[in-house]
């Protein structure tokens, strides 16, 4: 069987996705690019950057690569921080895949984000097609690289395939420098301190999903007949919405003690440009997506999930 390259291996969606795909297809077919060296990980690693074609070129010949998930990426607020960088890696990145897709016949995933969508987008059960002007140089990005994305599909045939991440809400790898990660870090501080100071607004709601409902849609929209692919740009994609003082309500239904306050910062402004909700009717009707995780399930799961990863006992907690 042809391989399956997994760049941005080690970030939230990567770090399940790979044993998820090892899984189902075998470890030694899934091969992960990593662009610092990574050792100790059961896993086949190549050493690159997305950006440097002839590497991933080399790479893609010797594995005799037949899919790729290109997740890497930086997020909204790590993109706040260094635009031209994440121009360059996102943008630059997704190019450097998309020739290299095309040349050897790989089909292609590549995430976006509820980034594309901005202040001017109707925020409440968002269409699949609707007002994108982002406020982000990460939702630029986002909503070039759809339209990039679309346009390799029509002009050269690459069946690439993408969905717009809501906040995802995993265990296996830490939080990244995005806004809605804020979900991720409560339960880690919850864990850790009994409390959790939240840089949002208590009733900032925003589009979330657990990371095995992530995963799962993933795969689904990877393995769906082509023809069954009506969107070329991005999925609407999505699951529950919640506010921070609805998971903190959840949290305390089995942390007792927890604390949360709020001090609101800069990524305030990139959660108020967001919707609230996503309608992904789009995604079910063309090829069966459906979640299953609502919010008091996922945070039983990431506790439970986290006190071993952090190696908590249940009675100190
Ligand atoms: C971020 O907050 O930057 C990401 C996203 C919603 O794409 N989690």
């Amino acid at each position: 069987m042809k391989k399956i390259l997994v760049t941005g291996a080690f970030g939230l969606v990567g770090a399940d996705l790979v044993p998820a795909l090892s899984e189902k297809y075998g470890k030694n077919n899934v091969i992960l690019l990593a662009h610092k060296t990574v050792t100790k990980v059961p896993f086949n690693i190549e050493k690159g950057d997305v950006r440097k074609k002839p590497q991933l070129e080399k790479i893609i010949k010797k594995h005799n690569i037949g899919q790729i998930y290109h997740l890497a990426g930086l997020l909204s607020v790590g993109g706040e921080k260094n635009p031209p960088l994440a121009w360059d890696v996102n943008m630059n990145g997704l190019r450097t895949i998309l020739d290299l897709a095309v040349r050897y016949r790989c089909r292609l995933f590549w995430p976006s984000s509820i980034a594309v969508f901005g202040p001017t987008t109707p925020k409440i059960n968002t269409p699949q097609r609707t007002i994108l002007e982002p406020t982000t140089i990460y939702g630029t990005t986002k909503l070039a690289g759809e339209l990039l994305c679309r346009y390799y599909h029509q002009k050269y045939g690459l069946d690439v395939r993408s969905l717009r991440y809501p906040g995802l809400i995993g265990f296996n790898a830490p939080p990244g420098d995005g806004t809605t990660e804020y979900s991720v870090h409560i339960f880690y501080e919850g864990l850790l301190k009994n409390s959790y100071v939240c840089f949002l607004k208590k009733d900032t709601r925003l589009p979330m999903m657990f990371i095995t409902d992530a995963i799962k849609g993933t795969i689904k929209l990877m393995d769906a007949r082509s023809d069954k692919i009506s969107i070329r740009t991005s999925y609407n994609f999505s699951a529950v919405s919640f506010t921070p003082q609805d998971l903190v309500k959840e949290i305390k239904k089995l942390l007792p003690g927890f604390v949360c306050t709020y001090k609101p910062d800069h990524r305030q402004k990139i959660a108020d440009s967001w919707p609230k909700s996503i309608n992904d009717r789009v995604a079910g009707k063309d090829w069966g997506w459906r979640h299953e995780y609502d919010i008091s399930r996922m945070t039983k799961e990431m506790l439970d999930k986290l006190r071993l990863k952090l190696k908590i006992r249940v009675n100190k907690v």
